[in-house]
């Protein structure tokens, strides 16, 4: 058949740069695209459809795109039948309730009785049931943050990254609804073939995330502190050990994760390594 795996992505936004790098790191070419609706990579089937993040997981689920890139806080607005298949690891951010800091709204029970300006409702209202509290959710699509001091809201429910905005619109974070970041999402009935193609782009894409959240290190140890030191290097399957040019000096070569990165470091000097270097890997095939 040689069908096209078809991916939606954002067009222009805080996804696009994202998303055309993920898509360059998994050795897909893609010309710029910014000004098309639509464009075909040059070295895998797959063809790029460029539209507003709002409208992502309705084309999934229609099956106009097989696949996209969008934010975990569009799918759950959006409440369309996709299925969320990988955590991209750019987009991050926090879906937040807020109140004006000179307000009588300090915790989310003081929200009772109030109104709420937010461009998600369907997930603020989700929440405030969960949290059993009776406030009116007043919808609006952008410029959220502003809602209170014109007066159409008490409180806002609105996207977060740095806190700049809120800061500078004197606005304090009362508690966090969402924790989101881009996701891959697919259709739920894709063809045989189409599901191959996907298969392989999900490889390729864990591959380059595994490749991100590793680092590779090579060090200099005593042979007497082997041991200890390739204790604190797993690495894929054991590290490797290759003896020096000095006598009694071995140099160890692995890999470690970048969460206890520090950690291990730290640990490796206090048990006798010199000469630490650690190299970032491009892609990581287990
Ligand atoms: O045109 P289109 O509809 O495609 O774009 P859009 O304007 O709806 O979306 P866009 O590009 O602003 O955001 C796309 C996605 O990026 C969102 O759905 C989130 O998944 C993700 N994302 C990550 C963010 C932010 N961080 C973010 N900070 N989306 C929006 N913001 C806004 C937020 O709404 C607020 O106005 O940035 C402001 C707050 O930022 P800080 O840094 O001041 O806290
Ligand atoms: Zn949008």
């Amino acid at each position: 058949m040689n069908e096209n795996l078809k991916i939606a992505v954002q067009k222009k936004g805080r996804l696009y740069e994202g998303s055309m790098s993920l898509l360059k790191e998994c050795g897909i070419e893609v010309s710029n695209g910014n000004n098309q609706l639509r464009v075909q990579a040059g070295n895998f089937p797959l063809e790029i459809f460029f539209l507003r993040d709002d409208d992502i997981p309705e084309y999934v689920q229609d099956a106009v795109a097989d696949i996209g890139f969008v934010g975990e806080n569009v799918v759950a607005e959006k409440n369309k039948d996709v299925i969320s298949l990988e955590k991209l690891g750019f987009g991050k951010c926090r879906l937040s309730l807020a109140s004006p800091g000179n307000s009588s709204i300090n915790s989310i029970s003081d929200l009772n009785g109030k109104k709420i300006a937010t461009s998600y409702p369907l997930i603020l209202s989700l929440f405030l049931k969960e949290k059993n509290i009776q406030a009116t959710i007043q919808e609006i699509s952008g410029s959220v943050e502003i809602a209170p001091r014109i007066g159409l809201a008490d409180a806002i429910c609105d996207l977060v990254s740095s806190g700049s905005t809120l800061f500078s619109n004197e606005l304090s974070e009362l508690q966090t609804v969402l924790k989101s970041e881009a996701v891959l999402i697919s259709n739920k009935n894709l063809p045989a073939d189409k599901q191959e193609l996907l298969d392989k782009l999900l490889f390729r894409i864990r591959s380059v995330k595994k490749a991100k959240n590793n680092k590779y290190v090579l060090l200099n140890a005593p042979n007497e502190k082997l041991d200890d030191i390739c204790g604190l290097l797993p690495g894929m399957k054991s590290p490797t050990i290759l003896p020096l040019a000095e006598k009694g000096w071995s140099s160890v070569h692995s890999v470690i994760n970048e969460s206890d990165f520090w950690n291990v470091i730290e640990q490796l000097k206090k048990n006798g390594a010199q000469g630490i270097l650690i190299i970032p890997i491009e892609k990581m095939i287990m």
